[in-house]
């Protein structure tokens, strides 16, 4: 109990010292923009610490949402910051905001964090002011962003939030060298293997040059790369249904959300059959982000998935490595406990695990992954991501979205 409090209280204080006052900064030093899904999480953590600053952080965000409804990766409130690629690297369009940001987006968890706040503190009037707008952003993603299966198509592993995860290596290694010159700068706070290699870097930079040239806007099937998502498709599934249980508080209809939501989980299921049949890019879960995909939808297979969740010598904790999952299983050759998306144990990432288990009524499951990733924060520190064997902070300290999580999981025991 007494360690709770004093978890909570470093929480706290860790989410107060990345207030810039206008956003939550991801961590002190790498990331000085407001990143979308980052923005999510810090509003779930909020919701309990102080509900109008979660506000205010939704708001933000909402900001930098462009004309078609998109709402961006990167909100750059300040225009001048350390950062590789900045404002200018990104250029501007005749549909962004005055505020600077990317061209690109990332996972929608924005209504689940939204729910989030109305359930500790229920605000028609604030509903009423963000509904629209998530609502806009849906919508995009359903007329703009769907592959002819009906997945959720992403134009740069960046919009996934896990950028180097192995389940982009082969898109990645196809994309046509761009011809711009850069020098990266997300080596000066982080260890270079803890981070993307340059191999990486030249293919990131060389999309962002070509969806710039087409004002990130590219007719479909001619993009440099393009993957249809199953993390991504799921994590929009679900913001869907909670966006329709907002909406309905509104009195609207939340027809239309449930609809793009059973469109989606169709698509997953259907994914999830040709992964079996060997068809699917994506195969048998191969990274975190595919297994939560698969399981955040109902399947006869879901007892096996959650399964996997134990197993140890894949994503599952064994003696030698406790901290789990790792975002990679550990038996796959290109498994790394170090390096970003193809290994660590990410706290965000366990919070949607507990979430989903919790919802699928794996109470068991969801409650040991509940204390551990509390225990692995505990012992190591709010970092940006977990050696799965150590349970070495990797990446930058003083991480919000570790935070953030943390909070919400105590509040859960
Ligand atoms: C990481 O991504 C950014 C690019 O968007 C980077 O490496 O510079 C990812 O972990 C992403 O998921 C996260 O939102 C972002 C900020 O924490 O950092």
């Amino acid at each position: 109990m007494k360690v709770s409090r004093h978890l909570l209280q470093a929480a706290r204080e860790v989410l107060a010292a990345n207030d810039t006052g206008v956003f939550v900064k991801p961590g002190p030093h790498q990331y000085p923009g407001q990143w979308n899904w980052d923005a999510a999480f810090v509003t779930i953590g909020l919701a309990h610490l102080d509900p109008a600053r979660a506000r205010d952080e939704v708001r933000a965000l909402l900001s930098g949402q462009w004309d078609d409804g998109m709402v961006p990766h990167i909100v750059f409130h300040q225009r001048d910051v350390e950062y590789f690629p900045g404002p200018d690297v990104w250029g501007r369009t005749p549909f962004a905001p005055a505020v600077a940001t990317s061209g690109i987006t990332q996972p929608p968890l924005l209504a689940t964090a939204v729910a989030r706040i109305h359930r500790i503190d229920p605000q028609p009037r604030f509903l009423a002011e963000v509904v629209p707008a998530i609502d806009h952003w849906h919508r995009w993603f359903h007329h703009q962003r769907r592959t002819p299966a009906g997945l959720v198509r992403i134009l740069h592993p960046w919009e996934s939030g896990m950028d180097n995860s192995p389940r982009f290596d082969a898109a990645l290694a196809a994309v046509p060298s761009g011809s711009e010159a850069f020098q990266r700068r997300d080596q000066v706070h982080v260890p270079a293997d803890q981070r993307p290699t340059d191999n990486d870097y030249q293919a990131y930079l060389s999309i962002v040059e070509a969806l710039r040239g087409e004002s990130y806007r590219p007719a479909p099937g001619s993009a440099v790369f393009e993957v249809g998502d199953v993390f991504m498709s799921a994590v929009l599934a679900r913001s869907e249904r909670d966006l329709a249980d907002l909406g309905e508080q509104l009195g609207h209809d939340g027809g239309p959300a449930r609809c793009r939501a059973a469109e989606l989980e169709g698509a997953i299921a259907r994914a999830w059959d040709q992964a079996q049949a060997g068809l699917c890019q994506d195969g048998a879960p191969r990274t975190i982000g595919s297994l939560w995909g698969f399981l955040a939808v109902p399947s006869p297979a879901a007892g096996r998935l959650v399964g996997s969740l134990a197993d140890p010598s894949g994503f599952g904790p064994s003696v030698d490595a406790p901290w789990y999952p790792a975002t990679v299983p550990k038996d796959d050759p290109v498994f790394d406990p170090c390096r970003y998306w193809r290994g660590p144990v990410w706290a965000n990432v366990n919070w949607l695990v507990v979430d989903m288990l919790e919802a699928g009524g794996h109470a068991e499951a969801a409650s040991r992954l509940r204390h551990v990733t509390v225990d692995m924060v505990a012992e190591n520190g709010f970092w940006e991501y977990f050696h799965p064997y150590t349970g070495q902070g990797l990446g930058s300290d003083n991480f919000s979205w570790t935070a953030a999580v943390v909070v919400d999981l105590l509040a859960r025991s």
